[in-house]
């Protein structure tokens, strides 16, 4: 599973090491152009893009504490540290390019079967949204958790505001796509980043539409200005930087389903008991810390999704 590999003094094994594909070697060389891309270091400015945030008075928001945890939060530096956003990088050093992603103005296209398309500016869609703080925690497929609080809204109420037809029975989303800012999308995956819900899903309380963390705007790295939070699935389905939102019939062909069909399925529900093709799925790094823990089914979240999958047994419902 330790696919890329450069000389070990150029960087470090575990920043070389892109969990989600067994990449083809010519995909390689291509992978190598965005690493190699990564070597200067932009100075951090979150702290500065918080202030300049038109909605930065919204912050910190009122806990919801209906979300109950088992462990400890991960601390900032920690988790704004380790991420995985490959419009950016393949490392998890993603957050150090992500500095360039430019998130005023941005606006959110909402489309698709819908009474009515509209396209709305983010800073209108989050005001008329009501932020509340949940902590969840956060379970990537390549077996490592973090916990998160993160700020948003339930993404049962921006469906009710795109009042989509009887007829639609997905949501997609989308993330931007521009390789000029985000150095990855000038490499070989199916770009832009696309990941979609059943409507059952997508109005399931836990569904969160995230705009914040830990008591801010969130950062870039984070997937800044909107991103997605399905934390009874793997991390991939949980998309960042939307700008995209569709309401559609067919079931939507995604970004990591394209990309490792083997590996990656629609509906990427967390279970320990069925392994990734390459390692298994039983226990999780809980990254900041030298835990290693047992992965929960739906990843302890079953009590409020466990019915959404009656009578889909035969889907692959947990790759
Ligand atoms: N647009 C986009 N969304 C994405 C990704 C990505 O590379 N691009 N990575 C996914 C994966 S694999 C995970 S684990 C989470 C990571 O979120 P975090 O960096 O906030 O922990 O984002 C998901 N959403
Ligand atoms: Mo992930």
């Amino acid at each position: 599973m330790h696919i890329i590999r450069k000389k070990g003094w150029e960087i470090p094994e575990r920043e070389a090491t892109p969990e989600h594909l067994a990449l083809s070697r010519r995909s390689l060389v291509r992978a190598g152009a965005i690493l190699g891309a990564g070597s200067i270091l932009p100075g951090l400015s979150s702290h500065a893009m918080a202030d300049a945030d038109p909605t930065a008075g919204l912050y910190p928001a009122k806990r919801n504490e209906a979300y109950k945890l088992d462990r400890d939060l991960t601390p900032e530096q920690t988790a704004s540290r380790y991420n995985n956003f490959y419009e950016f990088s393949l490392s998890k050093n993603a957050f150090m390019q992500a500095e360039s992603l430019k998130t005023r103005p941005w606006t959110v296209k909402i489309d698709g079967l819908v009474e009515k398309p509209m396209t709305v500016g983010i800073d209108d869609l989050i005001k008329a949204m009501p932020l509340e703080e949940r902590l969840y925690r956060h379970r990537c497929v390549e077996a490592w958790s973090m916990t998160m609080p993160w700020t948003g809204f339930p993404l049962k109420k921006l469906v009710d505001y795109a009042k989509p037809l009887g007829s639609a029975k997905f949501v997609r989303f989308e993330t931007f796509l521009d390789p000029k800012m985000a150095p990855g999308q000038r490499g070989f995956f199916p770009w832009p980043y696309v990941e979609a819900l059943t409507m059952a899903e997508a109005t399931n309380d836990l569904a969160l539409m995230v705009t914040g963390a830990y008591g801010k705007p969130l950062a870039n790295a984070f997937g800044a200005p909107l991103r997605l939070h399905t934390p009874w699935k793997y991390g991939f389905k949980s998309i960042k930087s939307i700008t995209k939102i569709s309401f559609v019939e067919k079931r939507p062909e995604t970004f990591w389903e394209t990309s490792g069909p083997g590996e990656y399925g629609f509906w990427a529900n967390v279970n320990p008991q069925v392994p990734h093709p390459r390692w298994s799925q039983a226990t999780e790094e809980v990254i900041g810390t030298s835990d290693r823990r047992p992965t929960l089914l739906f990843n302890g979240y079953a009590e409020y999704v466990a019915d959404l999958y009656k009578g889909l047994e035969k889907e692959k419902l947990y790759i």
